[in-house]
């Protein structure tokens, strides 16, 4: 109850920038008593939220942080299923841990869950993804799609395009996809999904999309481990992003493409995929459980499968594993 008044407070204030709201009329407006005006509005200054006070007229907001909290993001969104539920944290150890609970308790597909800071963040294969500082986006999201376990990888291309529509139209910059989802801006990784499936023999009962996105960092704070391999929007745009913005943008984006897969399938998607592939023409070696292979990226199958053609001009599907392109 105090979040939803905390939000609907925002709302206001943010609606009328240009003018002064008295604690008054937005106690008559939220149908609650003016401390419980006061107390939120307290909070919110705790988070950083800076209002200006001005006797007999009331409040008007003056500076809002660049948080990525449920109050930050509601305002936002444009959608009708992701981030109906937001759960956002100062600090997780992961936020696929944090779904995953949420997930076996029940919570719906479209579920969000975002933090600031976390200290043990998971990429593929059990390696790790650093963010230990609040300048980045560390979110997951739980989806009950109605499809075949083996469709799954599909689900997680269909990500990758809404993932570089919502950064090209939030920063204007053009990302491309590394197969399988890696996102990359000028040769180095902006952006990785982890995709986590929950079930039981064929079936599937949710799945935790992992996403994170490099924002605002700098070189510095990417540190000597990341700064070679990695960027920020910061860096390649030059500009810091609204995370929060970014967040909504996703999740419209979602929304927009996620049915398209649930009813026509991966194939109306996998063409727009293909003109974000980074490893288009390009010398490949893929690493998967069996060994190294090395050759030319020939695209796609219809089921997200990477096919690569080997040195004796063989065909090889790879169905999971990691890519490099051959400079690198
Ligand atoms: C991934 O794994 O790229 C998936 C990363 C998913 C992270 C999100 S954050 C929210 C959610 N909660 C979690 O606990 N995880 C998800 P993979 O393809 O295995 O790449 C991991 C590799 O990327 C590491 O071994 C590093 O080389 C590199 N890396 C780690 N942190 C990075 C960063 N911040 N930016 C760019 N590269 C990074």
């Amino acid at each position: 109850m105090a979040s939803k008044i905390r939000e609907q407070i925002l709302k206001v204030l943010l609606e009328n920038r240009e003018t002064y709201i008295s604690g008054q009329k937005l106690s008559e407006q939220l149908g609650c008593t003016r401390a419980a005006v006061w107390k939120q509005m307290e909070e919110l200054r705790q988070a950083g939220y800076v209002f200006e006070a001005k006797a007999r007229c009331g409040y008007k907001l003056i500076f809002i942080p660049d948080l990525v909290t449920a109050d930050e993001l509601r305002p936002l969104l444009r959608t009708q299923i992701f981030g109906q539920q937001i759960y956002s944290y100062l600090s997780v150890d992961s936020t696929q841990n944090v779904a995953n609970d949420l997930a076996n308790r029940g919570a719906p597909e479209g579920t969000v869950v975002l933090t600031e800071f976390q200290t043990a963040g998971k990429g593929r294969l059990g390696r790790k993804w650093s963010k230990d500082h609040s300048k980045g986006i560390a979110m997951s999201l739980i989806l009950r799609p109605q499809v075949p376990l083996q469709k799954i990888s599909e689900l997680t291309l269909v990500i990758a395009v809404a993932l570089v529509h919502a950064i090209q139209k939030t920063t204007g910059l053009h990302p491309k996809i590394k197969w399988p989802n890696d996102i990359f801006l000028d040769g180095k990784k902006l952006c990785g999904v982890l995709t986590e499936l929950k079930g039981e023999s064929d079936r599937l009962n949710y799945i935790l999309v992992g996403i994170g996105i490099n924002v605002n960092e700098t070189i510095e704070n990417l540190g000597d481990e990341l700064s070679d391999i990695a960027t920020s929007l910061l860096i390649s745009g030059k500009q810091p992003v609204s995370r929060a913005k970014l967040v909504a943008n996703i999740l419209f984006e979602l929304e927009q493409l996620y049915p398209i897969y649930l009813t026509e399938g991966f194939l109306p998607i996998k063409k727009i995929w293909e003109q974000y592939s980074l490893l288009n023409n390009q010398e490949i070696i893929a690493r998967t459980a069996n060994g190294f292979l090395e050759g030319v990226y020939e695209g796609i199958t219809e089921e997200g499968i990477l096919l690569l053609r080997d040195k004796s001009g063989m065909i090889q599907k790879i169905i999971t594993g990691d890519v490099y392109m051959k400079e690198q």
